[in-house]
C-alpha cells in the first residue's frame, strides 16, 4: 500500500477522534415562575438531566447509595437521583413505624412497616420518575428519578445548571420540579461552555392527591387503624 494513502487515513482517524472527545460545558440560570409571575427565591427540589441524543452514550457511573430517611414524618431528602440497578436505603430516624411504597409503573413496591432504626431498601428498575408515599402518613411524599445519564443534579442550594465535561452533540435538557412538572429543551453543545436560562411554571400543589398502597383514600390520621 503506498505509505502516504496510509498517513492521510491516520490523520482523517486522529482528526475525528478529536472531534469526539472534544468536550464542552452547559451553564446557566434556572427560574421557578410562581402562579403569580415572580421568580421563587431558591430551586430546592428541582432536578435536571441532560440526555444525549446525538452525542456519544456516556458510560454510567456505579450508582452511588442512597438514602432517604424518614425524619419528623417527613422524607430527607424529598428529590433524589440513581441510576438503573442503585439501591435506595430508607432508615427510619422516628420513634413510630412508617412503610414506603411506590404505584409508579416498573418501579412499582411496598417496603411494609418498618420500625424506628430499621432501614429497609428498594433497588431502582426502569428510568423515570418514581414516586414514593408512606402508607401510613398521607402528607408523606418523595421523589427518586431514575436516569441513564452521568449529567443530572437536585439543583438544591443552587442558581441553576452546571454540566461539565460533555462531548459536542446534541442534547434534551429536562428541568423538573413537583410544583411545576417537567418541560424540555433541545440544547446543542460544541467545544467550551454553552450558556442558557430556562424557566418553569408553578402549575401544581404541593402535594399531589394521592391514595394509599391498596388505591384507597387514607383513613384521618391518629386514630391508630394503620400501625
Ligand atoms: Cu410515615
Amino acid at each position: 500500500m503506498c505509505p502516504h494513502r496510509t498517513l492521510s487515513r491516520s490523520f482523517a482517524t486522529l482528526s475525528l477522534s478529536l472531534t469526539s472527545l472534544a468536550a464542552g460545558s452547559l451553564q446557566g440560570r434556572v427560574r421557578i415562575l410562581e402562579k403569580n409571575g415572580h421568580a421563587r427565591e431558591g430551586l430546592d427540589h428541582c432536578v435536571a438531566i441532560l440526555e444525549p441524543v446525538n452525542a456519544p452514550r456516556p458510560k454510567l457511573p456505579t450508582p452511588p447509595p442512597v438514602r432517604i430517611k424518614t425524619v419528623g414524618k417527613r422524607f430527607m431528602p424529598r428529590v433524589a437521583i440513581t441510576t438503573p440497578g442503585g439501591e435506595v436505603a430508607f432508615p427510619n430516624m422516628d420513634h413510630i413505624l412508617h412503610n414506603v411504597f411506590s404505584v409508579t409503573p416498573g418501579n412499582a413496591f411496598d417496603t411494609g412497616h418498618y420500625q424506628p432504626g430499621e432501614s429497609p431498601k428498594a433497588r431502582a428498575r426502569q428510568p423515570g420518575l418514581v414516586k414514593l408515599y408512606c402508607n401510613v402518613h398521607h402528607m408523606m411524599n418523595a421523589f427518586l428519578w431514575i436516569v441513564e445519564t452521568p449529567w443530572a443534579a437536585v439543583l438544591d442550594g443552587r442558581k441553576g445548571v452546571a454540566f461539565e465535561n460533555v462531548p459536542a452533540g446534541t442534547y434534551r435538557l429536562r428541568l423538573w420540579h413537583p410544583e411545576t412538572g417537567e418541560q424540555s429543551w433541545a440544547v446543542t453543545i460544541g467545544a467550551g461552555a454553552t450558556t442558557g436560562e430556562w424557566s418553569l411554571q408553578v402549575n401544581q400543589p404541593l402535594l399531589e392527591m394521592h391514595k394509599n398502597k391498596f388505591g384507597k383514600d387514607y383513613p384521618p390520621e391518629g386514630d391508630g387503624t394503620n400501625y
